[in-house]
């Protein structure tokens, strides 16, 4: 007796009988063959369709079909049921077929006999059908319940023993303990009990044992609904297994109390990588996610903050190469925007994040943003990519509406009806992959990149706000750190030095469509592109909820890393826009949860780098770049906050600007010789640069020794 059977009724005996099928194909009656093969010649056949017939629960009949052929002679078909005398069916010609009924479980012996016209004639073939109840839990008689009366009860005592097998998606046993598994009958099943008047049986969920196995005892003949909950991380569920109905069979070929079935899943551990979704906004601050309340509650609330994350090059061409291949700037080439120096066509494409991962068995997809000038790039989707949603070019409002975008090389047209809206057309694209491949065997990396929050063309023209938020930032108050219309930047290079103040009048550029018919003056116009610019950037947080929310249980085994490309400034020494050496040109937000790793919510201080994130994925695929990278893997640090790390860093923006950042300096050595030191310190809103003519004559010997190692150092990153 296995576990977990009950046998209420040990004695009973099950009724359910496949009656022998006796039909019998030109094979002449044994008891004279030579006779009737001399004076008959006749071959014949005898079947009945369903056998045995089933009369279904709260019926008191069922059907089966007679069919028969004949040979050599003629026939009839006669009938006997149990007890009773032969009694004429059917009068046959050489083939043909009939209905017949069945009034209760019992034997019903079929022949075709011949000569015509009597059923005391000679029988070439026969077959036995039985009927039988649906519901019958039976008590035999006999040892014999072929041949003997059987009584129907309708009772559910009958127990059936189900076990429960795991495979992974080889159709290898698994040994998973602790996979809880329930059954319970299908609603229809349910209703067909209650117009039997039978009760609706309970089952409590079981747990897997170490074999990974379970049993239940449930009753024969219905249909059952199985689920399986509580897989341990890094295993999955096959797509085509969950909630699967099984029919517990209503015959068994020989019946006993250990009757059992069993219900096979495959529970992979084919998702053993884990998934990776990045989602990269572009130009957004690092101050900004405050204002979003799913990125809060979704990833800042569960994953790690790092405070002290960097761009290597504060603009977004050069900035995304960056991301894409782990490299400085000086290594990937790509400087600025624009060819030459600059856009797709610099960018070698040739070994990225996406080639790597691609190789390690990734489903890969770019949505968005890809680097600027792509639409030079005339159509090619680079290498790695399987899946490719991009916008192609660009407008003076940007890429919000009537913009087009590559879609697996399709170019696709977009207008500016809300459903345009290329943020909310991104966010579908992005749910629809992970809900194409979320249960697939292989894992994937997702990269979403919005064009939210950037300004339009220039810093002149205002995000797009969704229509559904417009005007729903308007109360976010102003913003006016030290550093704001920063008072005297004498001490600036020149081409901050030579700035007015903002207060001056209007920005000459703005329109009445940015201005809703009034001027602006240039402080009015920084606080409402600010205002904008979070506004612009609710949509991606709705985005941020919605890939959550197609991930589902994928979550336990998916990284999802937040971030932004480049930095942004709002007034800060007199500047809008980016790719500056200022702490707002550079510092950007990093948010990654990763719940297999990352158990609760924390923050890291070390000095991350856009150029580590590639490094990062490659390690979690596990698979080595395939070229030299600048960055590193961040994954020791996620697991060891305190491990020893970088204490600097490069960054570099336009042809021939680079910066040293360390725990105390921003140290500049930019073009036409300029030099800048900040002690962010003692200085963080980088108000006094260290190296202007007023300030260098008074530099004491100790801040010129740094700035000769800070010279040093720079130089040997420079050569990295
Ligand atoms: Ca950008
Ligand atoms: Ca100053």
């Amino acid at each position: 007796m296995k576990k977990g059977f009950i046998p209420i009724v040990a004695t009973f005996f099950v009724a359910i009988v496949i009656a022998a099928v006796a039909a019998v194909s030109g094979v002449i009656h044994p008891n004279n063959p030579f006779k009737n093969e001399a004076i008959l010649g006749a071959t014949g056949s005898l079947s009945a369709n369903p056998n045995p017939c089933t009369i279904a629960t709260g019926q008191t009949t069922c059907s089966s079909t007679i069919s028969w052929t004949i040979s050599g002679s003629t026939a009839d078909v006669c009938v006997s049921p149990a007890g009773a005398a032969d009694q004429l069916f059917a009068n046959v010609g050489s083939s043909g077929s009939k209905d017949a009924t069945w009034v209760s479980a019992a034997i019903y012996t079929f022949k075709l006999k011949v000569p015509a016209g009597t059923c005391a004639g000679s029988t070439i073939a026969s077959v036995d059908v039985t009927g039988k109840s649906a519901t019958s839990t039976t008590t035999n008689t006999t040892t014999n319940s072929t041949t003997n009366q059987t009584t129907t009860t309708n009772s559910v005592d009958y127990k059936f023993s189900m076990t429960v097998n795991m495979t992974n998606v080889k159709g290898e046993p698994l040994k998973l303990a602790g996979v809880k598994v329930s059954i319970d009958l299908t609603d229809d099943a349910k209703a067909n009990m209650t117009k039997a008047g039978l009760p609706i049986p309970q089952f409590a969920s079981k747990q897997t044992n170490s074999q990974g196995l379970v049993e239940f005892s449930a009753i024969p003949r219905r249909n059952y609904n199985v689920t399986i909950s509580g897989i341990p991380s890094g295993y999955k569920l096959a797509a085509e297994e969950k909630n699967p109905q099984i029919l517990i069979p209503n015959t068994v070929t020989n019946p006993s109390p250990e009757d059992k079935t069993a219900v096979n899943f495959k529970i992979g551990k084919r998702n053993e990588k884990p998934n990776i979704v990045v989602i990269m906004t572009d130009d957004q601050r690092w101050d900004t996610l405050k204002f979003m309340p799913n990125v809060q509650s979704e990833l800042v609330s569960k994953g790690i903050n790092f405070t002290n994350y960097f761009t290597v090059a504060p603009l977004c061409c050069p900035s995304r190469s960056s991301f894409l291949t782990g490299l400085y700037p000086h290594n990937t080439g790509v400087r600025t925007n624009q060819a030459p120096n600059g856009g797709a066509t610099k960018f070698n494409d040739s070994s990225t994040i996406a080639t790597w991962i691609k190789s390690a068995g990734y489903t890969t997809s770019l949505m968005g943003k890809y680097l600027n000038q792509y639409n030079l790039l005339k159509g090619r989707i680079p290498p790695g990519w399987d899946d490719w949603h991009v916008f192609v070019g660009s407008t003076p409002t940007g890429s919000y509406f009537n913009y087009t975008m590559n879609e697996n090389g399709k170019v696709n047209k977009f207008g500016e009806s809300e459903s345009d809206y290329s943020t909310t057309v991104l966010k579908n694209r992005a749910v629809d992959f992970i809900k194409n491949n979320k249960d697939k065997d292989t894992p994937f990396f997702l990269v979403v990149t919005p064009f939210a929050p950037h300004t339009g063309a220039t810093s002149e023209i205002p995000p797009t706000v969704a229509p559904r938020y417009l005007g729903t930032c308007k109360d976010i108050p102003v913003f006016r750190p030290p550093s704001f219309n920063e008072a005297d930047v004498s001490d600036k290079e020149p081409w901050v030095a030579n700035k007015s103040p903002l207060d001056g009048g209007p920005l000459s550029k703005l329109g009445e469509d940015v201005n809703h018919g009034k001027d602006l003056s240039k402080i009015e116009y920084i606080d409402f592109l600010r205002r904008e610019q979070i506004c612009a950037a609710k949509s991606v947080d709705d985005a941020v909820a919605d890939i959550i929310k197609a991930l589902g249980d994928n979550i336990n085994n998916t990284m999802i890393v937040y971030t932004s490309d480049n930095g942004y400034l709002w007034g800060e020494h007199r500047m809008v826009g980016k790719n500056c050496e200022f702490d707002e040109c550079m510092r950007l937000p990093l948010v990654i949860r990763y719940p297999s790793l990352i158990k609760s919510k924390g923050t890291i201080d070390k000095f991350v780098l856009n150029i580590d994130l590639a490094p990062t994925f490659a390690e979690i695929a596990g698979v080595k770049p395939s070229s030299k990278v600048n960055g590193v893997s961040i994954l020791s640090l996620l697991t060891n906050p305190n491990i020893s790390w970088r204490s600097d860093f490069l960054e570099e923006f336009g042809l021939d600007n680079y910066v040293l950042r360390n725990n105390n300096y921003t140290y500049g050595e930019l073009k036409n010789g300029v030099k800048v030191l900040y002690d962010d310190k003692n200085d963080p809103y980088q108000l006094n640069n260290l190296l202007s003519d007023k300030n260098n004559k008074g530099l004491s010997s100790t801040a010129n020794g740094e700035v000769q190692t800070l010279t040093r150092r720079l130089g040997q990153l420079k050569n990295e």
